[in-house]
């Protein structure tokens, strides 16, 4: 397992978790020696270091004037087989099947079988285009000739082997947080900006989609303001964002709300609250809840997908059912008024996260998937 490998990496570079994961994965590989060649449509937004076994090639999109739809899958996948050829890439390690996993196999086709291919899987890939009749022979032919596919959650898995009627062997990676980046932060002066002293805040950090229920958000925190002196951070951005300025405002809650947008800093503002929100409809896994966990701070949210094998009901946070905000709200509050009851489940929350999805553990594991995949173990 000595020889140190040169790996691909294909994410979606903007926003969202996968992206970050893929990007913090690639980071840590390089430190351990690996050459790592991120091949994406822009750089990925975290990637925000120099390192001699970091590479970055841009897949730029042909914008000939017969195409109706500038074909970036083609564009990918060339760019995927001249990486991996120019560089001699042992492995491709795409996150998502679509459109990812196929142009890798693509690339492989054109390069040769010893290129090898990992597929990790995210959720919405299975979850929202596997229900899609139109595309699922798609995923499935590019799930089942990946040298390799790994899933974030068991639950992902078995949604996979159900809706694909998969059953070849899925390898279970966790996501992970770097514990050098995700810790309490000191936020004392910066608190005072955002709080009273004797005011609680809430936040949730999401890509406001509809499957996050962002609406459920404001009915958590309108019922634990009723009760508690309390503020609600909102960071990010996306589709449902004026919807729920406008849900904020008609309640009445404009004074107590703050809309961050999209911030860099995540563990900064993370450490500035007392409770996470996560309602989701659907959660392959949650790694907002993970990051916020590393920093010590509680996830009240619901018990959808991978979300349960994250936190642990009533032991690193509180799960309802999905929609059930009345009892999310009692828990929040139930988890902000019980001093002994928060610092137990603060301290519960940096243990799991410092030692069941820790950087360490899961880099090792995706290194002797590689491994494997590649017939060196
Ligand atoms: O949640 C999203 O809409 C973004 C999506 C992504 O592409 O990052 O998140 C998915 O992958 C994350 C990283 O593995 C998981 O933590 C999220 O739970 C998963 N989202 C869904 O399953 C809805």
């Amino acid at each position: 397992m000595d020889k140190k490998l040169k790996i691909g990496i294909t994410c979606y570079p903007t926003l969202g978790g996968s992206g970050v994961v893929a990007t913090e994965l690639g980071k840590l590989l390089a430190e351990k020696g690996h050459e790592i060649h991120f091949i994406t449509h822009s750089m990925p937004f975290r990637l925000g270091k120099f390192d001699k076994n970091i590479y970055y090639h841009e897949v730029e999109v042909s914008e000939y004037y017969v195409f109706r739809y500038p074909p970036y899958d083609l564009s990918l996948a060339s760019k995927l087989a001249q990486v991996a050829q120019m560089k001699e890439l042992d492995l491709l390690h795409v996150h998502y099947a679509i459109p990812h996993a196929v142009c890798a196999l693509l690339a492989k086709q054109m390069v040769g079988s010893h290129l090898k291919v990992l597929t990790t899987l995210h959720g919405t890939d299975i979850t929202v285009l596997g229900q899609d009749q139109s595309i699922s022979d798609l995923i499935r032919y590019a799930i089942n000739e990946s040298d390799g596919v790994t899933a974030v959650s068991d639950d992902l898995i078995q949604e996979t082997r159900s809706l694909l009627d998969i059953s070849r062997p899925i390898d279970l990676t966790y996501n992970f947080v770097d514990k050098r980046v995700y810790y309490p932060r000191d936020i004392c002066k910066l608190r005072q900006q955002f709080a009273r002293p004797d005011e609680k805040i809430l936040i949730h950090i999401s890509n406001f989609r509809p499957v996050k229920r962002v609406s459920d958000v404001v009915d958590i925190f309108a019922k634990v303001s009723k009760k508690i002196p309390a503020r609600l951070l909102f960071v990010g951005e996306g589709p449902e964002l004026s919807k729920i300025i406008s849900k904020v405002k008609e309640l009445g809650l404009a004074d107590k709300v703050t809309f961050c947008g999209r911030q860099d800093d995540v563990a900064q503002v993370i450490s500035l609250a007392d409770v996470m929100l996560l309602p989701s409809e659907k959660e392959s896994f949650g790694l907002v809840a993970l990051e916020a966990m590393a920093c010590g701070v509680p996830t009240v949210g619901s018990n959808a997908g991978g979300i349960p094998e994250l936190i642990t009901h009533n032991e690193s946070g509180f799960l309802a059912d999905i929609g059930d905000t009345d009892l999310m709200a009692e828990y929040v509050l139930r988890l902000l008024t019980d001093e002994e009851l928060y610092q137990r489940i603060a301290e519960a929350c940096l243990y799991r996260a410092r030692f069941t999805f820790c950087n360490d553990l899961i880099c090792k594991q995706y290194e002797e998937i590689y491994y494997r995949v590649l017939g060196r173990e």
